[in-house]
Order: structure tokens, then C-alpha cells, then sequence
């Protein structure tokens, strides 16, 4: 099944609104595989955001990962990536849809909330980079088939 990583960042922590993004996924049907609540190293967050390293948001990015405990999850059900991306919306909160979580609780760029991957490849190295295969926890849900077709 496919599996996406899910971050609620420092921001949306602080801002007590784990909750609020758990529900969301939880609700649209998508089915908890890992969860953690961590503080996130310099190395991890590195890692996790080498894609964008030079850019100018690069160093100020990993201050915000690493600046207050994450809660990390990951997540699978059928296009669990795309829709978790839509879920979450536009990175930018005011170019994020109304109804999504970065437009319902967001305002700047640099403190969107949350982290969804944004492939299939990705959301599988995400999910390895950041939960080893004891934590991933493999479940039957009885309400599947009211879920998927
Ligand atoms: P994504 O999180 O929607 O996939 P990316 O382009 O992968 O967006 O950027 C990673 C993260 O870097 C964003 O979620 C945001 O926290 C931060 N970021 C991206 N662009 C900017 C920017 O222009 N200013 C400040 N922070 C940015
Ligand atoms: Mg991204």
C-alpha cells in the first residue's frame, strides 16, 4: 500500500494542533502505519531536507525542524500521497486552498505546519529515513471496504 510521511511541524506542535491533523487524516480514511513524537536532529533534518540545501530558505528551514519536538507519522491508504498533499494544501498558506490545513491554520511560507511527501519514491525513502521496520506496524482495518471500492 502506498505510504506517505506526515510531520506536523514545531509550529503546529506548539500551537496544539496534532490533534487536528491526526482527525483530518483519520477522518478522510487514510490508515495510521508509524507515529512518533520527537525532537528532530540537526543530522535528521539535514537529511530529510538535502533537496533544498543552497536554496535561501535552507538554513532557516532546518531552525524550524528543529526547533521544537515534531510529531512524525506515516501514513498509507490508495494515493495516500496525493491525498494527504491535498489535505495539507499549497505550501504557502495563502495560496493553500480554503479547507486545507495550511490555509485553515497558516499564514506564512515559513511556518506551514505541516511536511507531506510529495512522490510515492519519496514517500517510501521518507518513511525509511525516519521509522526503522519495527515501528512500522502492519494492520488489518475492518472498515476498508467501506473505505475503498
Ligand atoms: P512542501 O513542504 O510543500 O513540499 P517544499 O518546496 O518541499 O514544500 O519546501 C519545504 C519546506 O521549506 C516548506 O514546507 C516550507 O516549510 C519551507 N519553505 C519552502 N519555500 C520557502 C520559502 O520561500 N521561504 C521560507 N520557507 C520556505
Ligand atoms: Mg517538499
Amino acid at each position: 500500500m502506498e505510504k506517505t510521511l506526515v510531520l506536523v511541524k514545531p509550529d503546529a506542535v506548539q500551537r496544539g494542533l496534532i490533534g487536528e491533523v491526526i482527525s483530518r487524516l483519520e477522518r478522510r480514511g487514510l490508515q495510521l502505519a508509524a507515529a512518533k513524537f520527537m525532537q528532530v536532529s540537526l543530522a535528521l533534518a539535514e537529511k530529510h531536507y538535502g533537496i533544498h540545501k543552497g536554496k535561501p530558505f535552507y538554513e532557516p528551514l532546518l531552525e524550524y525542524i528543529t526547533s521544537s519536538p515534531v510529531m512524525a507519522m506515516a501514513w498509507e491508504g490508495r494515493n495516500a500521497v496525493a491525498a494527504v498533499r491535498q489535505t495539507m494544501g499549497a505550501t504557502n498558506p495563502t495560496e493553500a486552498a480554503p479547507g486545507t490545513v495550511r490555509h485553515d491554520f497558516g499564514l506564512e511560507i515559513g511556518r506551514n505546519l505541516t511536511h507531506a511527501s510529495d512522490s510515492p519514491e519519496n514517500g517510501e525513502k521518507e518513511v525509511a529515513l525516519w521509522f526503522n521496520k519495527e515501528e512500522l506496524v502492519e494492520w488489518d482495518r475492518a472498515i476498508d471496504p467501506w473505505v475503498f471500492e
